[in-house]
């Protein structure tokens, strides 16, 4: 990746498509925010902050239960905005697309319910190790639960799956798979469309943590034939408390669900209950419909702008970081995968991620430092931590300028 400035390449107008973002032009700690920490959570334009307002104000009912002009109007609002989710991961059918709170809950909504019905002790899931603690700890509670294991695929120095290590683990014992797509502290891209080939080539479905692709890349769920894909609204300039579970029409349909309550079900009698259609049988109780409101906008958004233009640009804003990060006496990048997203995980010497991370914060530029809800991959690099930066299109040179001078700040001070 040739390290050219961005904003002379770049097809995008990153000065107007910052006005659209009123956050990125507060101070912080007296200085003009630099905000390089979109990989935990991304900043909103005035698109998703006015459909949210514009929902409360003027057509807030509750969804799928009122005859009344109102109500329809919101399940409306609603259902339009599943239907651009579709749209977004290309997926086959509305029925499909899952509203959940995050990937967070997508997981714990697969892990429980597809572990609950296929999985049996002396069983594997298998996962990899750069996964995040969301794609961990649920298959942990449900291996625990039915006698199963949780196994590991390993990855190499430079931070990328082993894929014949992992070619070599989808033994017969295997029920399912579970991988992130890009890792939220390396940065890696894994290959998915190879591991689901080898994987169903054995029969085992695949799931896919998409929480750090969709703000990245263009996703097509019928490409990489995935079983279950999910994603975080948050993270896609949407509003937090959101999300999305793709699942299968197959599998969906085959799993039990997951909360029982109103919307869910199709006849409740005290002796039994049968269950709503999909995607209705896995949305129990009165949904998050502003947030589901504003995630149609931020799809919008996004589809805008175009996903490919925004990983040329985030592609040059990465190499320009890692070139000019390159400066700094002493820094070690974790994460060095040929295929990698616009995030940059580092250390420097032997100075404490926090410690670069406060001087820095102090400088007006937010970073994320720490384990990053990925402790064994902290224990893989024998590190306790690390400062991390990631990008979204709306970050510039000059704001890779500013986190490489407050580096070399710090560490002057700290060094
Ligand atoms: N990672 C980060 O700073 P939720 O919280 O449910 O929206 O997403 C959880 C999650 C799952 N998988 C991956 C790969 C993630 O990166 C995250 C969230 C944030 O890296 C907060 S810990």
């Amino acid at each position: 990746m040739e390290a050219t400035t961005p904003t002379t390449v770049s097809k995008l107008n990153i000065e107007q498509i910052r006005r659209d973002f009123p956050l990125l032009s507060r101070d912080m700690n007296g200085k003009p925010i630099v905000f390089l920490d979109s990989a935990a959570s991304s900043q909103k334009p005035n698109s998703v902050i006015e459909a949210i307002s514009h929902y409360y104000r003027f057509q807030h009912a509750n969804v799928h239960r009122g005859v009344y002009q109102l109500s329809q109007e919101a399940t409306t609002a609603f259902e339009v905005a599943r239907d651009k989710v579709r749209d977004f991961i290309h997926a086959p059918s509305s029925p499909e697309i899952i509203f959940v709170r995050g990937v967070t809950e997508g997981i714990n909504l697969v892990a429980s319910c597809f572990g609950r019905k296929f999985l049996k002790e002396g069983d594997e899931v298998l996962i990899t190790a750069m996964e995040h603690h969301s794609n961990i700890v649920p298959w942990q509670l449900i291996c625990e639960e039915k006698g199963a294991h949780l196994r590991v695929a390993p990855i190499n120095e430079a931070g990328e799956l082993i894929l014949e290590e992992f070619e070599k683990m989808l033994s017969d014992k295997v029920r399912i798979v579970a991988t992130t797509h890009v890792s939220n502290t390396l940065g890696t891209i894994n290959p998915i469309r190879e591991m689901v080939a080898m994987a169903h080539a054995k029969g085992i479905p695949v799931l896919v943590d998409g929480a750090q692709a969709t703000p990245h890349m263009a996703i097509d769920v019928q490409a990489l034939d995935v079983d279950f894909y999910t994603f975080s609204g948050h993270k896609v300039f949407g509003p937090t408390g959101i999300g999305v579970l793709f699942g299968k029409e197959k599998w969906l349909n085959a799993m039990p669900p997951y909360h029982g309550g109103g919307e869910m079900i199709k006849t409740v009698t005290f002796e039994k209950t049968t269950y709503a259609e999909l995607p209705h049988k896995f949305e129990a109780g009165t949904p998050d419909i502003a947030g589901v409101i504003g995630l149609g906008a931020a799809l919008d958004y996004i589809q805008e702008i175009g996903l490919d233009a925004i990983t040329q640009y985030e592609n040059t804003l990465l190499a320009y970081a890692i070139k000019r990060l390159k400066e700094v006496p002493g820094i070690r990048f974790i994460g060095a995968a040929k295929n990698k997203a616009s995030v940059v995980s580092f250390l420097v010497d032997n100075i404490h991620p926090y410690d670069l991370g406060t001087i820095l914060d102090k400088l007006g530029i937010a970073v994320r430092t720490g384990h990053h809800c990925t402790q064994p991959l902290m224990d893989h690099f024998c590190i306790p931590g690390t400062v991390r930066a990631s990008f979204a299109f709306y970050n510039t040179v000059e704001d890779i300028d500013r986190l490489v001078d407050g580096v070399k700040k710090a560490v002057a001070m700290l060094g």
